[in-house]
C-alpha cells in the first residue's frame, strides 16, 4: 500500500498513525512531481494529500481513508465497537480536527505580522481557546485521549496538537495548553509513547525542513 504526502500535513499524519497502529506495510512518499501533478491529480483531482493507493483502489480526504483502513483491517481497531464508545472517541477527534486544527489552519495566511488582519487572529485565537477548553474537558488522557487504549481519537489529537503547539506561538501564544492539566499530561505522554511520539518527531523534523525551503 502506498501513501502519498508528508508527514508535516495533519492529514497525512493522521492516516499515518492508523497505518503503524494497524501495521498495516505501506510506503509513505512525497509524489515525484508534487501534488498538483498531472499524474496525482488523476488520483486526487483536488491536489491535497494525502492520497492512499491499495492496488486498484485510490482514495483522497484523510477520514475516508481512516474509515477504508477500518473496515480492511480489523484485527487492530481504532473505532470502539461499543456505541458510546465508539462516539466518543470520534467526538474528541472531532473536536481535534475540526475546531482546534481549523482554528490554527486559519491563521495560515496571517503568518506575516505587516500584512495580517489582527481582527481574524483575534478571532481565530478565542476559537482556539474555546476548543481547547472543550477538549479538557472532554479528554481522558488515561493515557490515550479516550481511555486506556489507541483510537482514532488519537489519530486526530497528536497531529493536531503538535500544530496548535508548533503555530500558536507565532500569533502571540505563547504556552497554547496553558493551565490545560489533562492536556498536558495527554502531549507529555503522547511524546514518550513510541508509536505518537515517532510521529510528532517526524513532524518536527518535517516542519523544520518546510522552514528551511522557505528561506
Ligand atoms: N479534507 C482533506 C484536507 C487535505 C489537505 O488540506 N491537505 C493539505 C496538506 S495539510 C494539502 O494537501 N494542501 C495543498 C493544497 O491545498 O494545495 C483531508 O482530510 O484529506
Amino acid at each position: 500500500m502506498d501513501i502519498y504526502g508528508a508527514i508535516l500535513s495533519p492529514f497525512m499524519a493522521r492516516v499515518v498513525l492508523a497505518a503503524r497502529f494497524k501495521g498495516i506495510k505501506h510506503k509513505m512518499s512525497m509524489p515525484k512531481d508534487g501534488i498538483k501533478s498531472p499524474a496525482f491529480l488523476k488520483m486526487n483531482p483536488l491536489g491535497k494529500m494525502p492520497v492512499l493507493k491499495d492496488g486498484s483502489t485510490v482514495l483522497f480526504e484523510s477520514a475516508v481513508i481512516l474509515e477504508y483502513l477500518e473496515a480492511k483491517y480489523k484485527k487492530k481497531r481504532i473505532v470502539p465497537s461499543d456505541a458510546k464508545a465508539s462516539a466518543k472517541a470520534r467526538l474528541i477527534g472531532a473536536m481535534f480536527a475540526d475546531y482546534a486544527q481549523a482554528a490554527i489552519l486559519a491563521l495560515f495566511p496571517h503568518f506575516d505580522p505587516a500584512k495580517r488582519d489582527q481582527a481574524v487572529v483575534d478571532a481565530k485565537l478565542a476559537d482556539l481557546s474555546k476548543a481547547l477548553d472543550i477538549i479538557e474537558k472532554m479528554i481522558a488522557a488515561k493515557p490515550y485521549a479516550a481511555g486506556a487504549k489507541f483510537t482514532i481519537a488519537d489519530c486526530y489529537a497528536v497531529p493536531a496538537l503538535f500544530f496548535v503547539c508548533a503555530f500558536a506561538p507565532r500569533f502571540g501564544v505563547v504556552d497554547p495548553i496553558g493551565g490545560r492539566k489533562k492536556l498536558a499530561k495527554y502531549l507529555s505522554k503522547a511524546k514518550k509513547d513510541k508509536l505518537l511520539g515517532g510521529v510528532l518527531n517526524e513532524m518536527e523534523i518535517g516542519l523544520k525542513q518546510w522552514e528551511s525551503a522557505k528561506k
